[in-house]
Formats: C-alpha cells, structure tokens, sequence
C-alpha cells in the first residue's frame, strides 16, 4: 500500500503555487499527493511532475463531475460534456504521471431528483464509461469510480453496486474507489464491502466517519486493515478531508466547523495511526 493525502486540505485548485507544500507532505511520511482539480485548463502538469520527481513523491490524481455535467443524462450533449470533461482529466493525470484518475464520474454531486436511478441512466452509464477505454490505455491511467452517500448523490451509494457498475463495463483501466467516510454511511460494514469489492477495488479514501483525524473517531480501522490485507490491495490510501477555512471547499462538502486542531494535523497524524493500523493489525 501507498499513502497519500488530498490537496483539498489545503486548497480548491492545487497548480505551481503550491508546490512549496511537497516537502512538508514529504516530511509527513506520504509516498504521494492526490492533486485534486475541477477544471483542466492551463494546468501546469508538466511542472508539477518536476517538481513531484524532485521531492520523491508520487501523485494521483482527482475530480468530480459537478454541476450539469452528467454521463446519465437523458440528453446527448450533457452526456458528451461530460465525457470530453473526463478525457481532458484522464490526458491531464498521464501528464502528471497519476495512474489513477479518481472521483464520482457519473452524475454531479449533489443532483438529486427524489427518484432513484433508473435502468436507462445504468445503461448510458456503461456505454459512456467504455467510451473513455481508448483514453485510458493511450494515458495508462486507470479511472476509479467513487460511490457518494445518499445526500451527494442517487446513482451510485454502495460498493456492491460499484462492483456490478465495473462488471458491466468490464474494462481493466476502470475500478472502484472506496471512501470510508461515505461507507460508514451506506455499507452494513466497511470489511464486507472491501470484501465484496475484491479486485474491482483500485483507490481507498482513508476518512474517518466526520472527516477529521484518522483514527480520532468510530470509522472501524482495524477490520478495514484486516479486508484490505486479505484481499491482496496493493494499491493507494489517501486521507481526505477539505479545508473549513476554504469557502468553496467548506461550502461544497458542507464543512461547518473545525474538524482538527489543523489540516497539518489531519494529514500527519492520520498518516502515522493509517501506517501502522493497516500495515501492522
Ligand atoms: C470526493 O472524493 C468525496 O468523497 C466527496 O464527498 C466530495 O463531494
Ligand atoms: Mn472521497
């Protein structure tokens, strides 16, 4: 396993003025940085891979489909945004050097229509999904699906249905990413879900249950280690959290309070319990 923390502790739109943050995510004991971005244009990938090179450290990388965009939309052109929005994505992590591409990719957060999804949504879904397949094997990149909690998102809640998304998709670039604060809500247990999902499983958010500190709250780490251990994952374990004290960022994933003494805090702190909780129990 790799450890990492999300840049939304720090800043909506991570690009070359905060590169000064990679010594300290490197003296915190991460092997990476997950760069998140909502938009593509003029990112500077090709400074901030230098730059990741220089500082020993490795990246994945992170977005979201917000707004109207929508890969289950009923209509064509939304469906088309949405699916040029996510190969400029997948193009901009093969220039950082991410070979993982990771968010909720199916419909924007926070759209809700009081229904739940339906058989056609599903079905445009996966035709979308596999059209992004040449873009992954010409950026090597693989996408990773992240199933939201009921309150950001209708389509896609539990890591079952992500499993049986991928089944349907069957494209070996496209997985599932497991959140464990958005699984502390939806799965009857973290463990069983990281079971279920076996190899499907291809990106972690390591969050506890209110985003704060790993391992300050009631997020089961021990039986996570123990599934991630017996089902042979080998890949990244990012802790995510968002700045309160960045309005976009607080406002976005409704960040009301304090969640730790500080963003340092939830990043080297979290680090230190997540190493030795999953390596070791
Ligand atoms: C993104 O990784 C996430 O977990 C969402 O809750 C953001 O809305
Ligand atoms: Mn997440």
């Amino acid at each position: 396993m790799k450890f990492g923390v999300n840049s939304l502790i720090w800043t909506a739109g991570f690009d070359a003025g905060h590169l000064s943050l990679l010594p300290q995510v490197k003296k915190m004991g991460f092997d990476g940085i997950e760069i998140a971005r909502f938009d593509f244009a003029g990112f500077p990938a090709a400074a901030i891979r230098e730059a990741l090179d220089e500082n020993g450290l490795e990246c994945t990388f992170c977005s979201a489909l917000t707004g109207s965009m929508s890969m289950v939309s009923e209509e064509a052109s939304v469906r088309r945004e949405a699916r040029d929005f996510l190969r400029r994505g997948i193009e901009t992590a093969g220039e950082l050097g991410a070979k993982v591409f990771m968010g909720p990719f199916c419909a924007p957060v926070g759209q809700l229509f009081g229904r739940r999804r339906t058989e056609d949504e599903w079905k445009r879904a996966v035709e979308g999904l596999q059209s992004l397949g040449d873009a992954l094997e010409a950026s090597d990149v693989t996408l990773t699906l992240e199933p939201l909690n009921r309150f950001e998102t209708y389509f896609l809640n539990t890591a079952a249905d992500g499993a049986r998304l991928c089944d349907d998709v069957a494209h070996p670039k496209i997985g599932v990413a497991f959140d464990t604060f958005h699984g502390n809500i939806e799965e009857k247990n973290l463990g069983g879900a990281i079971r279920a999902l076996g190899r499907h499983l291809r990106h972690v958010h390591a969050c506890e249950n209110d985003r704060g500190v790993p391992g300050s709250g009631h997020v089961e780490w021990r039986e996570v280690g123990a599934a991630l251990r017996e089902t042979g994952y080998d890949g990244w374990v990012v802790i995510e959290s968002f700045g309160s004290n960045i309005p976009e960022i607080a406002a976005a994933a409704c960040i009301w309070r304090d969640l730790a003494p500080s963003s340092e805090a939830i990043a080297a702190d979290g680090v230190k319990f997540l190493r030795k909780q999953l390596a070791d129990s």
